[in-house]
């Protein structure tokens, strides 16, 4: 008899008929130009088409949240990537918008259900950033868009899955 082992559900990296929606910040746009390009070339590699994809421009990291999560709202997205880049300055200012960024994706994802990949770069130094968007340290913008597409596809899996009648239980020849 063969041993069925337990479910395993994931996602994998096939963009193909999913549809993207990129919020973006304008502040720090040297930065977050890089990341959306890294964003964007990860989502050609899995396979997406240019038109399902959308890109919506915000002001600051802070104003990613309300808008990803009105984006959710509209039911037209697969997956949502948040990009943005706050530098420390001198003030507590980066402290309240980077934690407050951070915070409202994480709950604009949990309310929507539709999954948001974070890439919101908090750095002390523009050369920490610079790094992070297509330098030493890679395109956080290509790894977020990576994300995006594989809890997409995790997503629809779920989806499948419930409308799926249940596996049936291995036979043991006893009644
Ligand atoms: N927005 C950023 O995206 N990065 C920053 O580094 C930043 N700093 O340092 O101030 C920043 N501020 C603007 C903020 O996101 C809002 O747009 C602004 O407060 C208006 O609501």
């Amino acid at each position: 008899m063969t041993r069925q082992g337990p479910d395993e559900l994931r996602g994998d990296l096939n963009a193909a008929g999913l549809r993207f929606s990129i919020v973006v910040s304008q502040f720090n746009a040297f930065i977050t130009d890089r990341l959306l390009a890294g964003a964007l070339d990860a989502l050609a590699r899995g396979g997406a088409e240019e038109d399902r994809i959308e890109i919506v421009r915000v002001p600051g990291s802070f104003e990613i949240p309300l808008t990803a999560k009105k984006v959710a709202a509209t039911g037209r997205f697969d997956a949502i990537i948040c990009i943005g880049c706050v530098l420390r300055g001198e003030t507590s200012h980066y402290d309240y918008v980077a934690s407050e960024t951070a915070r409202g994706i994480q709950l604009a994802q949990l309310d929507t259900g539709v999954p948001m990949g974070f890439c919101v770069l908090t750095c002390d130094t523009l050369e920490q950033a610079i790094d992070r968007a297509g330098l030493k340290g890679g395109n956080k913008g290509y790894e977020a868009g990576r994300a995006a597409i594989e809890m997409a596809r995790l997503v629809r899996n779920f989806a499948a899955k419930s409308t799926a009648p249940a596996r049936s239980k291995p036979r043991t020849g006893r009644r």
